[in-house]
């Protein structure tokens, strides 16, 4: 009854129809309730796949402090390789991979290509970061002092990751967790197990190759409140690295922050785009679809507001339905298709609740609004609605591909109509002006983790710092300093003279 085995791509991947959703570093086991992975596009069940009890879970924990031991005194450079090799093993699977992320989650291909890319990308970063770990030298005020900075390994750390990028969420952390002399054990979403369960035989085969512990990565999965629970609850994990709704990510912030120990939490976001006079409307327009559309408006950073200034409101609209007319949905690995399905069916209730309500907050529809029901699979239209921009609504995140439009006179009141959301992480303003552009960058301007200019709020590149501000979470992945975030700072200070002198100058018994 399952159809995976009819996929020569999941074969390639070692995927069956019945799965162990549990790799303890040592074997892979899966004695947990079973969860069925369906197939968002026909609705067909493509696999079974049991998950992780609780035994499994303390006995992975087990493995990766062993692990732990042996990795935390592996020099950086090395652990460094094996996350080049880590990227180069997610290089020769990348096709099979990115069909896989297709099938199970409902992107289009090239956007499975690209989240395989990202890890890919991300495992050659760390590779270099891994010489780069550098601590700073500061000037003592003492003779014969010296003080610098140490980072090292937090230890064990747990990422949660969302279904929407099953598998370059878990590049992002993994491998900057393992250059910096961490292990990790990773919780992906039960709605993508399979994309989890090839992902991490993946990352397997590599330790095994270096005769490294299995356990540098574990895997589990879980429905509900059980393993993920005891994950975020279980003090031996340093960090949390959580990505999902804003709600979730409240709770782990307290449950994990009253213990003292710190998260990278990346949650909701309610990105909007600003198109000013001087825009150049066909970069705009061409930006709002890639970010509006694509996905199906399941990523974080999807564009759900466009603010238009009121002078090109209704050419650019008009332009905007017109396009929205022509995006072929369908079947994400047919090469044609740009809007796919959403991953589950409880999704589509939530798109047109959130239509609904728009609706009754003085919401006109200017395109689509519907579930499609005439044909299987969790096809929803892609919609565009006017509507103020208080509307209570706006001001949520849904997670389909539902875009508010609405009108500004002032870049002022472009900036305080962007910021006046509680979300925090992708904007764009499209703009020539450098007065705008700076005003949009500076104090005053956009206050999200991301600020960009005339590129889509989504598709940010790896080297750059990613995450958001307010309900976003505050945690930052990827490029920059994140890797910081990974790692205890000690501020160490040697005395290797042989008088005392304090700091200060403060004479104590002299
Ligand atoms: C997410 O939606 O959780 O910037 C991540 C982007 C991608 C990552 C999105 N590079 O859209």
């Amino acid at each position: 009854k399952f159809t995976i085995s009819k996929y020569p791509f999941a074969r390639e991947l070692g995927l069956k129809e019945t799965n162990l959703g549990c790799f303890t570093g040592k074997r892979w086991c899966g004695s947990g309730k079973k969860l069925i992975s369906l197939n968002p596009t026909t609705d067909e069940p493509l696999a079974e796949v049991y998950t992780t009890s609780f035994e499994e879970y303390e006995e992975s924990v087990k493995n990766m402090q062993e692990a732990f031991d042996i990795w935390a005194d592996v020099p950086a450079p090395k652990r460094g390789d094996i996350v080049k090799q880590l990227g180069e093993a997610f290089k020769a699977k990348k096709e099979s991979l990115g069909k896989l992320i297709s099938l199970e989650m409902g992107k289009i291909y090239p956007e499975g290509l690209g989240e395989v890319q990202e890890t890919i990308d991300v495992c050659d970063y760390a590779c270099g970061l891994s010489r780069m770990l550098n601590g700073t030298v500061f000037p003592s005020e003492r003779e014969n002092h010296s003080m610098f900075e140490m980072w090292n390994p937090l230890g064990l750390i747990g990422v949660v990751t969302a279904f929407n990028f099953p598998n370059a969420v878990l590049g992002w952390n993994a491998s900057l967790a393992l250059a910096t002399g961490n292990v990790c054990m990773w919780k992906g979403a039960s709605t993508v197990p399979l994309i989890t369960i090839a992902s991490m035989k993946i990352m397997e085969k590599v330790f095994k190759q270096n005769g490294l512990p299995g356990a540098l990565c574990t895997m589990i999965l879980g429905s509900g409140r059980t393993v993920g629970e005891k994950l975020i609850r279980d003090k031996r994990m340093k960090l949390i690295s959580f990505t999902g709704s804003t709600e979730i990510g409240r709770h782990v912030a307290e449950v994990v922050h009253t213990d003292f120990r710190s998260t990278i939490l990346e949650c909701g976001g309610n990105n909007a785009i600003v198109v000013c006079e001087d825009a150049n409307i066909k970069l705009a327009l061409r930006a709002i679809l890639f970010a509006a559309v694509g996905t199906a408006g399941q990523r974080c950073t999807t564009t759900r507001r466009l603010i238009i200034h009121e002078s090109r409101f209704d050419e650019f609209v008009t332009q905007m339905v017109k396009a929205y007319k022509t995006i072929p949905m369908g079947n994400p690995l047919d090469s044609t298709t740009l809007l796919g399905p959403l991953v589950e069916k409880k999704t589509l209730k939530e798109y047109s609740d959130a239509i609904e309500a728009a609706k009754q907050q003085g919401g006109k529809i200017l395109y689509g609004g519907h579930v499609v029901t005439s044909r299987p699979g969790n096809f929803v239209e892609p919609t565009i609605i006017e509507i103020p921009h208080d509307a209570p609504i706006v001001h949520e995140e849904t997670f389909a591909p539902i875009l508010y439009v609405m009108k500004f006179k002032t870049i002022d009141e472009a900036i305080k109509i962007n910021n006046e959301v509680p979300q925090g992480l992708s904007s764009s303003m499209f703009t020539n002006d450098l007065k705008n552009l700076f005003r949009w960058m500076g104090p005053k301007g956009s206050d999200c983790g991301l600020v960009n200019c005339n590129i889509p709020t989504s598709g940010a590149e790896i080297g750059g710092a990613f995450g958001g501000n307010k309900e976003t979470g505050g945690g930052r992945e990827s490029g920059s300093d994140s890797w910081k975030q990974y790692c205890r700072r000690s501020t160490c200070t040697i005395n290797h003279g042989t008088k005392l002198p304090l700091a200060q100058g403060i004479k104590f018994g002299d």
